[in-house]
């Protein structure tokens, strides 16, 4: 499809959602992306308009690059939805269970293929989903029924805090070609914007981070 956003507009959005939060205006997590626009941008290239999207906890830079209003999605954030971002007309929709989209992604793609459709499903993971059993069982029956479905694992090299090497070694998997993997270093860190804010007496009450 057409990408009608830019890398600045899109590290102005997170930006301007970054200075919200600091201001106490969203008393909820919200995770903001970085160093990832160029890859994004690219990938979102290559996806039709009608075809389905599924994001993560990080799911901004998804919407607006398929095509979200930044005002909608900004309205949607400030309501507390930023992990739950969803768009019938764009067949737009987020989980904030780490994979907890694969298994629903790879179902309609099977439904697209019964259908003879021409559509196809995107699905993005961190690569915190490589931890995750759901995500093996959905690529091993997209890659073995030639389902039209591509996984995009976003890796930073972290789940949360933690680097690959520590949640489990050496061990490396070799993923079939219906998961593409990109690299990109995050520019902020995983909930917010790293700074403390003091949300008592606001409905959040505290941090659930
Ligand atoms: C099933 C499940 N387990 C744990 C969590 C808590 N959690 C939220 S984000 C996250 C990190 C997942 O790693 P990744 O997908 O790579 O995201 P990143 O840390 O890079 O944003 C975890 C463990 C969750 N949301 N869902
Ligand atoms: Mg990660």
């Amino acid at each position: 499809m057409e990408i009608k956003i830019t890398v600045k507009e899109l590290i102005e959005f997170e930006n301007k959602i970054a200075h919200l939060w600091e201001d106490k205006k969203i008393p909820y997590p919200i995770h903001l992306s970085g160093g990832n626009e160029k890859q994004l941008i690219e990938i979102f290239g290559e996806i039709n308009k009608g075809d389905y999207i599924f994001s993560t906890h990080r799911s901004h830079y998804h919407y607006l690059l398929a095509g979200g209003s930044p005002e909608k999605l900004e309205k949607i954030i400030l309501e507390g939805n930023s992990m739950h971002v969803f768009d019938k007309e764009l067949n737009f929709l987020t989980s904030a269970i780490v994979s907890g989209t694969p298994t629903i992604a790879t179902g309609v793609a099977l439904a697209l293929k019964l259908k003879k459709s021409e559509k196809k499903v995107w699905c993005f993971v961190g690569d915190g989903a490589e931890d995750e059993g759901h995500f093996y069982e959905a690529v091993r029956y997209v890659d073995g029924h030639d389902l039209p479905c591509t996984f995009i694992l976003e890796d930073n090299d972290r789940s949360v805090e933690t680097p690959r090497e520590v949640r489990y070694g050496k061990s490396r998997i070799k993923w079939p070609d219906c998961v593409k993997i990109y690299n990109y270093k995050i520019t902020y860190p995983h909930v917010g914007t790293g700074k403390w804010v003091d949300f008592s007496g606001t409905k959040a009450g505290g941090s659930s981070f």
